[in-house]
């Protein structure tokens, strides 16, 4: 039987069911929250995406126990760039571009270790993992058929980092016609003012793109 749930969250609490709701995990990679991958190739401080991971764990770990789909992405490019538009690989550090060897293996590229989710994160057989070439997770992949077949409504959002990934994947599902809400503790950016300032855009004007909430909201409304 399925239970209506309800989530505390801005700018309304959201009732969600279960069976129609996934908790989708944005790009918590290594290149983005290790030293010397694609996020140190930009110039940013990785240790600021760190305080994310504990909470996307009990996001996770609550999920789990409830049945939820749980979608897993990561961005990253083919070994021989050609899914890397010119205008993407002319970015960052002349010496540690898109596709350069680093200390985790060639940065921003499938396969290598950099590309991989922290293990704290790891995803479990039969939670998809989506590949992505671009900052939104629907572009050029398969989310949209995945999430249909599965007849979700609903969106569970966190992951890194919050006004790139997360916030283009929820602009992408908000016109999609998804309910999304981010839960903004598992979130994480480079520049806390834009993830503050991320987070209020999603929740103004009545919600223009979604709700927001916190990883114990979550829990709460899971367990
Ligand atoms: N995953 C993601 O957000 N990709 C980025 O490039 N983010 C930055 O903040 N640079």
């Amino acid at each position: 039987a399925t239970v209506t749930r309800r989530l505390a969250a801005e700018p309304s609490p959201l009732a969600f069911e279960p069976a129609g709701t996934a908790l989708v995990i944005i790009d918590m990679q290594r290149d983005f929250l290790e030293p010397g991958g694609f996020g140190a190739s930009l110039g940013n401080d990785v240790s600021l995406l760190a305080s994310a991971v504990p909470p996307a764990r009990a996001l996770l770990a609550a999920a789990r126990r409830a049945g939820l789909l749980v979608v897993h992405t990561r961005e990253g490019h083919r070994p021989d760039l050609s899914d890397a538009p010119p205008a993407k690989l002319a970015r960052g550090e002349p010496s540690a571009r898109i596709g350069d060897p680093g200390p985790m293996g060639r940065i921003l590229i499938r396969g290598e270790a950099g590309h991989d989710i922290v293990p704290e994160l790891r995803p479990e057989p039969g939670e998809p993992v989506i590949d992505k070439p671009g900052k939104g997770a629907f572009y050029a992949t398969d989310l949209a058929s995945i999430l249909s077949a599965r007849r979700i409504d609903t969106l569970l959002v966190c992951g890194v980092t919050t006004e790139v990934c997360v916030h283009t994947t929820v602009r992408e599902a908000n016109d999609r016609g998804y309910r999304c809400a981010v839960v903004a503790d598992a979130c994480g950016s480079y520049i806390p003012e834009f993830h503050a300032a991320g987070l209020a855009m999603i929740k103004a004007q009545g919600g223009i793109f979604g709700w927001v909430t916190d990883s114990a909201a979550v829990v709460d409304a899971l367990d």
